[in-house]
């Protein structure tokens, strides 16, 4: 009797699996159906849904072993309708290969029938997930609402109930918040008194905001006196995010730890720069305050995620791989007509793992590991000599329209590097000068030449520049470039070189990776201690007519301690 009843919930079990699987399979297939496919922007291996408009990432979470991605999705065309934008919606088992589903939240109520914007997704202790998001309601004010799973046993949570008392929070006549600013909900964390605490973004006058709620039960939030923090003339503060990262340990910690052994980060997205800029400090669980660390400050001082292309971002903690994992969002270079042409807008970056560096002053982010598994075909290079005066080697082998390379240079003759200039204080400048790539200083201007065509009249170059930070001084300073000036014959779109300095000495070996991915350049400096993405459309340097150079363009040697690149798969 025990085999038989074993049997038929085995038989059950298999039968539903097999249906449940098989459901996925059409929804994807009929998805896979509808995606744009080779073309030479699309990427190869970021994420991008089957087609239209994207912009930010939405409530990432990983839930029963499968990560989910719900982002800003504009379905009917290349170019936003913010008062149409739906929650997209992918899962994945590996943070790189991605199955779209339907969206997971449209505009349907009053309380969000002007778009159903940027949110997150808090797990709660029973281990149940659910939305917290701004909806643009039917008088366009800004106001915060809650969704949760429909049926808890779909694997990819496919559905989502919106619930009955929406709006959640409004701003009206009492609280005078501002409704056409007023924000984002950050993912809730457990405080002191057992009460949910979450963060919404703000501005009054040219002040950004962390607008303050707690709650006992998710449902009834009420607005804190004080804000969690502000900043007098940054202007609105979209899409924080706030989140303990460990002291000791490069491991992600849950949303909801507080120990010693943790600092907080506040990431607020400047509406005026479009830029993503960190800091990090305390959180008082007393005041309900978080205090920036001496020397930081919530406005464009603070250092950024990424000194390219890179917005809206936000991370989550990935309970099962322990680690805090952050996505954003790189938006397109190119002028709207061509997007439409496309019949696709924006980009995800590579999901990054991010901690603390042991010097407790930045924060250090690298591309999941996940992501080597796409590598295929290397090409190894050991001790070859960069000689001073100009060198532009061909790395032979690999797909350079689709790669990952990682390089270890070694400069000596470091009292041979030229006197920074005393204005040069923005790294973006010195990296846009005329001529910045072909001068012939003393420390490089040395690096990689990526999606370049073969007689480089087209490229963008990924480069290193070393100054001595002043006549006597030993110090040196160390500049990183992502330049777009050459990378297309195109003229129309955005060319700006991004700059960045690179806290690292000179002394020791430098490294830089970068991520090529068609029309997407993504670089990490001294393993991820800064970052620059940039957007590129080359005309010439396209597929199998694709070259990646290593160069050195300044006087002295450099040494190529190391370089490795691999051709990468396409993601599915
Ligand atoms: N994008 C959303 C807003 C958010 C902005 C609308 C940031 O919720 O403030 O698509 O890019």
């Amino acid at each position: 009797m025990a085999d038989l009843l074993w049997c038929n919930t085995a038989i059950f079990l298999l039968a539903s699996l097999f249906l449940a699987d098989n459901a996925t399979n059409i929804e994807a297939l009929k998805h896979s159906h509808s995606r744009i496919t080779n073309q030479p922007y699309r990427t190869g291996y970021h994420f991008q849904p089957p087609k239209n408009w994207m912009n930010d990432p939405n409530g990432p979470m990983i839930y029963n072993g499968v990560y989910h991605l719900f982002y800003q999705w504009y379905p009917n065309g290349a170019v936003m309708k913010v008062n149409e934008i739906v929650w997209g919606h992918a899962t994945s088992k590996d943070l790189i290969n991605w199955t779209p589903h339907s969206p997971a939240i449209k505009p349907s109520r009053p309380s969000d029938i002007n778009g159903c914007w940027s949110g997150s997704v808090t797990i709660l202790p029973s281990g149940k997930p659910v939305i917290l998001y701004t909806g643009n309601d039917v008088n366009n004010r800004q106001v915060q609402n809650l969704a949760k799973p429909k049926n808890l046993s779909d694997p990819y949570l496919r559905h989502w109930t919106k619930s009955p008392v929406n709006p959640l929070v409004t701003p009206n006549a009492v609280n005078h918040i501002n409704s056409t600013s007023f924000r984002d909900p950050t993912t809730a964390w457990l405080g002191r008194n057992g009460r949910w605490r979450m963060i919404t973004g703000s501005q009054e006058g040219r002040r950004g905001l962390a607008l303050l709620y707690t709650s006992r039960d998710f449902v009834s939030w009420k607005q804190s006196a004080k804000p969690l923090h502000y900043n007098d003339g940054s202007g609105m503060w979209e899409c924080p995010d706030f989140f303990p990262v460990g002291t000791t340990t490069s491991h992600g910690v849950d949303t909801s730890s507080f120990s010693v052994s943790v600092k907080h980060v506040l990431k607020v997205s400047l509406s005026d720069t479009s830029h993503d800029y960190y800091t990090i400090g305390t959180y008082d669980q007393v005041r309900d305050q978080y205090v920036p660390d001496d020397g930081f400050v919530q406005d464009v001082t603070a250092p950024r995620y990424d000194y390219g292309k890179f917005y809206a971002s936000k991370t989550f903690y990935d309970s099962v791989n322990r680690r805090r994992i952050l996505w954003g969002w790189v938006n397109e270079s190119s002028p709207e007509k061509d997007n439409i042409k496309k019949g696709w807008a924006g980009l995800q970056a590579i999901p990054r793992k991010i901690w603390l560096d042991e010097s407790g002053k930045r924060l250090m982010q690298w591309p999941v590991k996940e992501i080597e598994r796409l590598r295929t075909t290397q090409v190894k290079w050991e001790n070859k000599v960069l000689k001073g005066g100009g060198s532009l080697l061909d790395v032979h082998g690999v797909t350079a329209s689709q790669a990952d390379v990682e390089v270890l240079f070694k400069v000596s003759g470091l009292e041979k590097a030229d006197v920074i200039e005393p204005g040069w204080t923005d790294p973006q400048l010195i990296c846009s000068q005329k001529n910045a790539l072909s001068v012939n200083s003393g420390l490089g201007p040395f690096g990689l030449m990526v999606l370049a065509s073969r007689n480089l009249e087209e490229y963008t170059s990924v480069y290193l520049r070393i100054f001595k930070a002043s006549q006597k001084s030993k110090d040196h300073v160390v500049v990183m470039c992502s330049d777009q000036s050459r990378s297309s014959l195109d003229k129309e779109n955005d060319k700006t070189s991004y700059g960045a300095f690179l806290d690292v000495s000179p002394y020791q070996p430098i490294s830089l990776r970068t991520l090529i991915d068609n029309s997407i350049v993504e670089s990490f400096g001294g393993r991820g201690k800064t970052c620059i993405t940039s957007r590129v459309y080359p005309k010439l340097a396209i597929g199998e007519n694709t070259h990646l150079f290593v160069f050195n363009n300044g006087s002295q040697n450099v040494n190529v301690l190391s370089l490795s690149a691999w051709s990468m798969k396409s993601s599915l």
